[in-house]
């Protein structure tokens, strides 16, 4: 009984003004994609971690700027306090400083994966540190592993009261404080039911403010927002888009039953031409003054300019931030994206919270269509 208490009592102690959650925590490495999938395995991951009542441990966004990856704190580009309006969360920088050291001592450090991956000889292994950017990411904190835990069957489908029971009742916090995952505990891409989870994200008031002071030097509104996702990289996955229909964040413009309409190429790897005619028809509309062009790559605004003189065309001088490249896209008056690219989704998630207007490139609605015919 004394034990006990004494048990219960260290659980909830205060480790430097931080309680510990007895419910635990969840830790994770956003190791799948850029900026793009990052954010949108976030929210399916602060999904699970509500679903299990869990604190949400807040990884650093991971960049392969600098060879072989970086690490930027999450909160250099969200703000963390909106998040609390929905769960516990803390940073993981904080987490490992005060926390880990009591609740999750080096030596007693158990990795999550659904089944083992390559690596090691060791054939039942998470092998969470084998690879870039695994390796690095577990390292920039010092953790290493001393157990592996293959929880196949369980996904983490958090429709599924009776699956998100399995995992309580297998996993509980007296013997699991800490689920450490070795990827993101969500699927890609987001489900639709998580998309409204992005109005807990709120940039940081440094992109803000960046955001907002160009805007305010460069633009002139109305303003349409575009962004062309032009890079080598994606032309080589358009060329599987007819096999791929679905692929990355197509769902965003077809619909996830694909009940709005059909992926192409152009839509995927739109030419300069349907790129033109597309700014120019938002243009007209809006009597816009401006076009802010976003870009991984090629911008199109020498062809773009001859069709539409009278027009500002403007992006961020190079190494553009894509942040502020998102939040200056984000308070556009209209919005043009790429329905295949996940960094658009980010920016169209935002838009459609705030009942702002997104279309894409080479793709008409067919709700839409049949409107305009009626
Ligand atoms: N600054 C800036 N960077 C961009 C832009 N578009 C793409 N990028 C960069 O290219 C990356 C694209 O990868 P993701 O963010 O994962 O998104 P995606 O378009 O779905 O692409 P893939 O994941 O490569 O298929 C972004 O994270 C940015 O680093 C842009 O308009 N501006
Ligand atoms: C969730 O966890 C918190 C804190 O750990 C606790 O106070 C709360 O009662 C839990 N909620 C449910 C529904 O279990």
């Amino acid at each position: 009984m004394l034990v006990l208490l004494v048990l219960c009592v260290g659980l909830v102690s205060v480790h430097g003004e931080l309680e510990v959650d007895p419910n635990g925590y969840i830790v994770y490495c956003p190791c799948m994609g850029r900026f793009g999938n990052q954010a949108d395995q976030f929210l399916g991951s602060l999904a699970f971690a509500k679903s299990l009542n869990r604190t949400l441990v807040l990884p650093p966004w991971i960049e392969y700027i600098k060879h072989p990856s970086s690490r930027v704190p999450f909160n250099t580009y969200f703000k963390v306090a909106p998040l609390r309006k929905y769960l516990r969360v803390i940073l993981m920088e904080q987490f490992m400083k005060k926390l880990a050291p009591s609740i999750w001592p080096k030596g007693d450090r158990t990795a999550f994966c659904y089944s083992a991956r390559h690596g090691s000889s060791d054939k039942d292994s998470c092998n969470a540190k084998d690879g870039n950017p695994f390796g690095p990411f577990w390292d920039h904190f010092g953790i290493d592993f001393d157990k592996s835990e293959l929880f196949a069957p369980l996904h983490y489908d958090t429709e599924s009261a009776h699956e998100i029971q399995r995992w309580r009742d297998k996993y509980t916090p007296d013997k699991y404080l800490v689920l450490a995952f070795v990827g993101p505990p969500a699927s890609f891409p987001v489900k639709k039911h998580h998309l409204y989870l992005q109005k807990y994200l709120e940039w940081s008031d440094n992109i803000n403010q960046k955001a907002e002071k160009f805007i305010e030097k460069n633009i002139e509104r109305p303003f349409v927002g575009i962004h062309l996702r032009t890079g080598e990289d994606f032309k080589r996955a358009c060329e599987h888009i007819d096999q791929t229909p679905t692929m990355f964040a197509a769902a965003q413009c077809i619909g996830y039953r694909q009940e709005f309409g059909k992926t192409t190429e152009e839509m995927c790897y739109p030419s300069p031409p349907t790129v033109t005619k597309d700014v120019k028809e938002w243009v007209k509309k809006l009597k816009a003054k401006t076009v802010f062009v976003a870009t991984d790559s090629k911008d199109f605004i020498d062809t773009m300019s001859k069709a539409m003189k009278k027009v500002k065309f403007i992006r961020q001088p190079s190494p553009s931030s894509p942040h502020v490249d998102l939040a200056i896209l984000q308070k556009s008056d209209h919005f043009i994206g790429n329905c295949i690219s996940t960094f658009t989704a980010i920016v169209k998630r935002f838009r459609d919270i705030e009942k702002k207007s997104s279309s894409f490139w080479a793709f008409k609605n067919k709700e839409s269509k049949q409107k305009e015919e009626l």
